[in-house]
């Protein structure tokens, strides 16, 4: 028996062509200001030249930068890159406002359109699917207290080997991914397996920075959740289990204490969780 292995480059090609198959990402900024772009460009390249400039770097470390900038390219991990060491701060100053629930970010593995299940299901998983069944119970409303029924929930989460579906091979398509809809109460009930803590590439680009700077390569396990509602801002977090190692030290630093879940072991194995959302109107 041959068993396909998961490698940075597949899982990063993945990446980048789920990432192109969106709309535009142009589009949006079609009509910024040329001032703005010329104000964002430039204190980009003033930080590159202070830190050039402070730190003496050589040629020998341009080089290497500029070598590994291309194979970042050619591996397809800038979406791997940019979500582990850029969106956290994106995401912070897109949701400073808030007053419903935090979120967190995306990250890359996203697909729209999995299965739905209505307000209780089960999510799709093989046969004997690994990894501590978990019953994940909630409800959706609007930060002035009202109820928001058919609110969608958006679930997907890597398995107990740490692998996302879509992006790594031999997983079922829509394997740990499902759309949920709140009942007329705002509630929700997902049934799926506790996902293990995950662990970015190593054996691509960003690989090899996390090894040239004697990083680590580790998420905490988490499980991905997109909540909307018509008239209410989306909100994309993600949630984490308490007591996993690297719940303080993300690689991708976004992890936040609301966003901790407080799991209760039952009798027959399984894990009862019950977190819910508040969404900010628009
Ligand atoms: C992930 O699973 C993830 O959630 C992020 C943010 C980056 C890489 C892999
Ligand atoms: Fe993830």
């Amino acid at each position: 028996m041959t068993t396909e292995v998961a490698t940075a480059a597949a899982s990063g090609a993945s990446a980048t062509e789920r990432f192109h198959s969106d709309k535009s990402p142009f589009a949006a900024v079609a009509h910024t200001a040329p001032e703005r772009v010329d104000r964002l460009a430039r204190r980009v390249l003033d930080a590159i030249y202070d830190t050039i400039r402070d730190e003496k770097v050589t040629y020998d470390e341009y080089n290497a930068l500029k070598a590994w900038l291309i194979n970042v390219g050619e591996d397809g991990e800038w979406p791997l890159f940019l979500d582990v060491w850029v969106e956290h701060v994106v995401e912070e100053v897109a949701t400073d406002h808030r007053e419903g629930s935090k979120g967190t970010i995306e990250g890359p593995y996203y697909v729209p359109d999995a299965p739905e299940h209505g307000s209780k299901g089960t999510v799709d998983m093989r046969e004997g699917e690994s990894g501590t069944p978990l019953v994940w119970t909630g409800t959706v409303t609007s930060t002035d207290g009202t109820v928001l029924e058919n609110a969608l929930v958006e679930l997907w989460h890597a398995d107990a080997d740490g692998f996302y579906s879509q992006f790594a091979p031999g997983i079922p398509e829509w394997n740990l991914r499902g759309n949920f809809r709140t009942d007329a109460a705002g509630a929700f009930e997902i049934h799926t397996i506790q996902p293990a803590p995950y662990q970015i590439p190593t054996d691509g680009s960003c690989g090899k920075l996390i090894a040239a700077a004697g990083w680590h390569a580790w998420r905490p396990a988490h499980l991905h959740v997109k909540v909307s509602a018509p008239g209410h801002e989306l909100l994309t977090a993600q949630l984490y289990f308490p007591g996993d190692v690297h719940n303080d030290d993300d690689i991708a630093s976004a992890v936040k204490p609301e966003l901790l879940l407080a799991p209760v072991p039952q009798a027959d194995g399984s894990v009862s969780v019950d977190y819910g959302f508040v969404l900010d109107p628009t």
